[in-house]
């Protein structure tokens, strides 16, 4: 007698877990920027939370769970996340992403928030247990110009950040990414359809190394100091902004050229040494695999919510780890307090962790999304409590609807349309 036959596939899940899916809903709302929520229900009363923001183009996302995702899960055990997360990547057959990839993220996040409740543990400790005390945060200076950058980079300084990210409005443009109108709460998806930014690479390249001079001036050499050029240099400008800068020994340059082409990040490599980032708009490990395995790069920026979730991220990192590359995961405010959550349990876990962006979220956001992370010295301290230690009220949620935003574009001079 064939001696599986015994165990046909649904005894044998009913006798390892009696624990079941038994709901699962979708929760779109605007507490000043829009975020969207998976809440998953189990039989035993234990719910677990997932993040699938994704920004300006949340409701998409919002229905690719809601028609093609959650319809899966009902009666499936909440216990088998590495099944699901394959069920739901090759069930799909069109694989990758960034809006599979953060619908997947969503369930995964909500089935390891599920693991740790049922095993009273915060889920770093399914994941391994710690490797750190805590988790060192970058935060996000920027000023209209130099001196009003370098005024917020003391700001930071003061609040005990250990590194921090310098933008600064270029002489001659009238805004530019990372420039924000409320220095804390940087918000770039800010009109209700895009509004048009211009750009000149010529003025902006005459603009960063005099910002990074004055800022070892002004602030010292302790400080990590990190800089996002939001994709906007071709390789050779990249090349030589990485060398100009290399006497102000930046923590890393980021997003220096766009990565579509991984080749691109050679020329950058050959020419400087300034550490090298990029990844935030990454959704699947095979984004980076030439950049990681050529060792082109030193930090990989993809996180949680749009790579797939803990599980495929675990993935990226151990490979990034075989090459010494080192995680730096996007931590914007379009991410929500769970993103944040489950980054720190992940970040806290492995081995070769680099740094965590954290800009910090509004209070509002803050009260639909309670958490039990908090901010130290420059440090984020992880949940000791079960799960992701982080929840939705939905009470209060539901008083923030849905409100259309978008991340603006950007045209160079003469109109032409180019990189936002
Ligand atoms: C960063 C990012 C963000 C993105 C934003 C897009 O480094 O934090 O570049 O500012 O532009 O997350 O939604
Ligand atoms: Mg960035």
């Amino acid at each position: 007698m064939n001696r599986f036959a015994q165990f046909p596939a649904q005894t044998y899940r009913d006798a390892v877990s009696p624990l079941k899916i038994v709901s699962a809903k979708v929760i779109v709302t605007c507490p000043g920027r829009n975020f969207v929520t998976l809440k998953i229900e189990t039989s035993q009363g234990i719910y677990g939370v997932g993040d699938a923001t994704l920004n300006g183009r949340e409701l998409a996302v919002a229905a690719y769970l809601k028609e093609h995702v959650l319809p899966l899960l009902i009666g499936r055990d909440p216990h088998q996340i590495e099944d699901i997360w394959q069920y739901l990547y090759r069930g799909a057959y069109w694989r990758g992403g960034p809006v599979t990839m953060s619908a997947i993220a969503a369930v995964d996040m909500a089935l390891w928030d599920i693991k740790g409740k049922a095993a009273g543990l915060p889920v770093y400790q399914l994941l391994g247990g710690r490797c750190r005390s805590a988790i060192t945060v970058y935060g996000h200076a920027n000023g209209n110009d130099i001196e009003g950058t370098l005024e917020a980079a003391r700001q930071y300084k003061d609040l005990g950040y250990k590194a921090v990210r310098l933008q600064t409005g270029i002489p001659g443009l009238a805004s530019t990414y990372g420039v924000s109108k409320d220095k804390f709460f940087y918000e770039p998806a800010d009109a209700g359809l895009p509004t048009e930014n211009r750009w000149s690479t010529e003025a902006y390249m005459r603009t960063v190394p005099e910002l990074f001079e004055k800022a070892r001036m002004a602030l010292g050499d302790e400080i990590h100091l990190l800089h996002d050029v939001h994709h906007r240099l071709t390789p050779i400008e990249a090349a030589r902004l990485a060398r100009d800068l290399e006497p102000y020994r930046l923590f890393w340059l980021e997003d220096a050229v766009v990565a579509e082409n991984q080749q691109n990040f050679r020329l950058i490599r050959q020419h400087s040494t300034t550490p090298l980032a990029v990844g935030e708009i990454f959704s699947t490990v095979w984004d980076a695999k030439q950049l990681i395995e050529e060792q082109l790069i030193d930090y990989i920026r993809a996180t949680v919510v749009h790579a797939g979730g803990i599980t495929h991220l675990r993935k990226i990192a151990a490979f990034a780890d075989l090459h010494n590359v080192r995680t730096g995961c996007h931590g914007a405010t379009d991410l929500s307090p769970i993103s944040m959550a489950a980054a720190l349990n992940f970040n806290i876990s492995i081995p070769n962790f680099g740094i965590q962006e954290y800009m910090r979220h509004t209070s509002a956001t803050d009260a639909v999304f309670p958490h039990d992370y908090r901010f130290e010295e420059g440090l984020l301290q992880v949940n000791e409590s079960p799960g992701l230690g982080v929840d939705i009220d939905e009470a209060l949620a539901a008083e923030h609807p849905y409100r259309p935003a978008y991340l603006p574009v950007n045209r160079l001079l003469d109109g032409s349309m180019f990189n936002w």
